[in-house]
């Protein structure tokens, strides 16, 4: 059965299985919410709640005070229990949300008791999982709780929510909606083999089927920009052992992360930290010095400084400006060139030198590092506008394949070829575009999606 056949049962008939899973992170707090969906949890959920009104005469959406109980009778904690019955939940089904005293133990217990009275654990993500599959949310949309949960700066925060409202999933359906058009318009010429396509109607299909795909690789555009957004810009911090490269990590990332000493050689390792430099995320590693010498550890860790420095997305090179400057700089797409120690003293060599004055001692010098760091990270065309879409790398596989398709389309139209291998093209174009929001025949896509998602979300 197709996850799309599923979907349309599972709104009409709801999850089997009542799940429960803690929504709040585990550990001590004021609160802690345990959540629970499926279409009995009701039945479930009254054998461990004690209140004033039996649960069905609660209102809905309405915190009601209760008592959890044990499967002895034993009281477990008092707490405010708010009933969302189908379908007007999260998931679709209904949904009991209980917020008990924050703590270890008692949000494991009021699970216990759930649990024994028949609920079971949810895995993670399976509450959003139900709401993709009873129609509350597209696939992409689905994704974007996550984004917005795991998102880091304000612009990824931005693109997770205008996702969230669906502007993705409504943009790549419309594109998917006028595939099927100019489809099923081909496809009445198969039922009539005499009739060749007259050249006007030719035309404005091929002219339809461009403008779809010029609105993929327009979207295709993007992904870089979701990436970014996503995982952070990964900015390697490269330079000659002791010009304070590690200090430069501390310094931007507020946290005393790297160990630093005046012994040339010190980092061995690459250490990473994750900032947010004015709204653009940068995943800063700090590597290895590079230089000639050094024993064989040392050596190691110069070998990954290379591997970070070729994957890395930008890369500023830390020099002690202080020394005479020797070797000619590296040249590197996306590098900057700091300056340190600025409060030494500024050697004359480095006079006329594209690059940034900073002193990791003092502090000083950030803000033109940020400025710099932010224009070069956006120069990338486009990535700066919160506007636009931000696309994963799921969405950009299947565009991809969709692009394929549709020039495979376009050029058997043009040449003249059969028309049932035009339609063929033109399906595999309207089925790749439709995984994105979800019209998805693979229930292995689906695993794979809401496995990456936290348990109780
Ligand atoms: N005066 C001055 N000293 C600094 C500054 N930044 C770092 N240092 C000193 O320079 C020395 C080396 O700093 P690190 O940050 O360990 O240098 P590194 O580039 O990471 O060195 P390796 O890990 O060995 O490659 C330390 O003694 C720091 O205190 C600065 O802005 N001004
Ligand atoms: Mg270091």
């Amino acid at each position: 059965m197709s996850a799309l056949d599923e979907r349309e049962e599972g709104a009409m008939s709801g999850g089997d299985d009542v799940i429960a899973a803690l929504a709040t992170p585990f550990g001590e707090a004021a609160i802690a919410v345990v959540r629970l969906s499926g279409a009995d949890v009701e039945p479930v959920a009254a054998k461990v709640l004690r209140s004033r009104l039996p649960m069905t005469q609660w209102p809905d959406r309405t915190a009601v005070l209760a008592t959890v109980v044990d499967g002895s009778g034993a009281e477990i904690d008092e707490v405010l229990a708010t009933l969302y019955r189908a379908p007007a939940s999260y998931t679709g089904e209904t949904v009991l949300e209980i917020s008990g005293h924050g703590g270890v133990l008692v949000a494991q217990k009021v699970l216990e008791a759930l649990f024994e009275a028949g609920a079971r654990a949810a895995r993670p993500g399976e509450f959003t999982q139900r709401a993709f599959m009873n129609g509350k949310l597209d696939l992409t949309q689905a994704e974007a709780v996550m984004d917005l949960i795991r998102a880091r700066s304000g612009q990824a925060m931005e693109a997770a929510r205008r996702q969230l409202g669906g502007a993705l999933g409504r943009e790549t359906m419309a594109l998917r909606q006028q595939l099927i058009e100019v489809t099923a318009e081909l496809e009445a010429y198969i039922d009539f083999p005499e009739e060749d396509i007259d050249a006007e109607a030719g035309q404005a299909m091929q002219a339809r089927l461009r403008e779809v795909q010029g609105r993929v690789g327009e979207l295709l555009a993007t992904a870089d920009r979701g990436r970014i957004l996503r995982e952070g810009l990964s900015t390697a911090i490269v330079g000659e052992p002791n010009v304070g490269k590690s200090s430069l990590l501390n310094f931007l990332s507020g946290e005393d992360r790297a160990i630093v000493s005046e012994r040339p050689g010190t980092t061995r390792d690459t250490v990473e930290g994750f900032i947010n430099l004015r709204g653009v995320p940068l995943r800063l590693i700090d590597t290895a010095g590079l230089r000639e010498s050094g024993d064989e550890i040392e050596r190691l860790g110069m070998e990954r400084s290379r591997r970070a420095l070729e994957a890395a997305d930008l890369v500023l090179l830390v020099v002690d400006g202080s020394c005479e400057r020797r070797e000619p700089l590296p040249e590197h797409e996306g590098m900057l060139l700091v300056l340190n120690k600025a409060d030494r003293h500024r050697h004359e060599s480095w006079e006329g030198v594209d690059g940034v004055w900073v002193s990791c001692l003092e502090r000083t010098g950030v803000d033109e590092l940020a400025e710099r760091v932010w224009r070069l990270a956006m120069a990338g065309e486009g990535r700066a506008s919160a506007a636009l879409p931000a696309i994963n790398a799921r969405h950009q596989a299947c565009l991809r394949r969709a692009r394929e398709a549709l020039d495979a389309a376009l050029g058997a139209l043009v040449d003249g070829l059969e028309i049932e291998f035009v339609a063929a093209d033109l399906r595999e174009a309207v089925a790749a575009i439709g995984e994105i929001a979800g019209k998805i025949e693979v229930d292995e896509v689906l695993g794979e999606i809401f496995g990456r998602f936290c348990i109780g979300k």
